[in-house]
């Protein structure tokens, strides 16, 4: 197998809004696949779509209710079939979220879980009795409020670190592990090419559940890792082009050379990748070969902070001087 995804600039497709080809109001994949044409011209070299299953909405799709089928809003199996055959014909890969995180509430597997405390899907979910009074430890839900929701009836909390509608599946279990692998080559064997995986970091939990000995981090560790996204160009530029004209910083014509520049630049094409000292509130990283290193600075707080010494590559601000600007970031080549 190739590691084309190593060196590959990826289109991100929110399903809902890009394209509408019905006239219903909603984006669909039919409405993608008569613009690929328009995202090969973009010079990508993939397109990465986000959840398009069956879903009740809770959290934009991130609530799975079913991981092999289409949600009717957004087509057929037979659109997503048609739409993996055209982006191949022009040269482009599919890549798929998938969420393995936790499923919708309304999956059938959670659904017999808290009809019968005693059906074997309830072991692919995390069900705990309460600890003084309260939820089995002080974990917080990464949208705010507790990560547990008291299952009345049989007297145990469920986690979820997202809603309360997004029950978290025990990875521990070799169940849940068969589960997806039997997902993924679902997919794999209509022709997807690969998978962005949602909530990667947050899979396996600790088997004791012991407490997080810092009160509300989750919610913060969302807000930094969001920026650090925005961080990489060719994310930057899918931010930048929903950004009005006459907005700051790149827009829609600025795309190709962003691309071009990334494509040019060997150290983000193959360099190894390691995190930088930096100041409270930035975050700082590099990739490197022997003969080149490129840094990114981001820049979360609301003070101005020095740029790294070298040649500005890239920024997201159009006024960068030798301050990081608020909420921006850049890249820069060292001498
Ligand atoms: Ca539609």
């Amino acid at each position: 197998m190739t590691e084309w995804y190593r060196s590959a600039v990826v289109y991100e497709i929110y399903v809902r809004s890009f394209a509408d080809s019905n006239g219903d109001g909603v984006g669909d994949l039919p409405g993608i696949r008569a613009r690929l044409p328009y995202l090969r011209d973009l010079d990508v070299d993939g397109i990465w779509l986000t959840p398009f299953f069956p879903s009740p909405g809770a959290d934009h799709g991130y609530d799975v209710a079913d991981y092999v089928d289409v949600d009717p809003q957004f087509g057929t199996l037979a659109d997503l079939d048609a739409l993996v055959a055209d982006a191949h014909a022009l040269g482009l890969r599919v890549t798929i979220d998938v969420v393995p995180n936790h499923t919708s509430s309304e999956h059938p597997w959670f659904r017999n879980a808290l009809a019968d405390p005693a059906h074997p899907d309830r072991a692919r979910y995390v069900f705990r009795p309460g600890r003084n009074g309260g939820p089995p430890n002080n974990w917080d839900s990464v949208f705010g409020g507790p990560a547990w929701t008291f299952d009345e009836p049989s007297g145990e909390y469920y986690l979820h670190l997202f809603a309360p509608e997004q029950p978290d599946l025990d990875w521990h279990n070799p169940q849940v592990q068969a589960d997806f692998e039997d997902i993924l080559r679902f997919w794999l064997d209509r022709g997807v090419d690969g998978f962005r995986i949602d909530v990667a970091h947050g899979l396996f939990k600790d088997r004791l559940l012991r407490p997080d000995p810092v009160a509300g981090r989750a919610a913060r560790l969302r807000l930094h890792r969001r920026d650090a996204l925005a961080a990489d160009p060719g994310v930057l530029g899918e931010r930048e082009r929903r950004r009005p004209a006459g907005g700051r910083g790149l827009d829609a014509r600025a795309l190709p050379a962003a691309l071009a520049w990334r494509r040019g630049t060997e150290a983000l094409r193959c360099g190894g990748f390691a995190w930088r000292e930096s100041p409270p509130g930035s975050l700082v990283f590099a990739r490197g070969t022997a003969d080149e290193t490129v840094v990114c600075a981001v820049n979360v707080e609301a003070v101005a902070l020095d740029l790294p010494e070298g040649e500005l590559l890239l920024t997201s601000e159009a006024e960068t001087a030798d301050l990081l600007p608020p909420n921006s970031a850049v890249w820069v080549r060292l001498p």
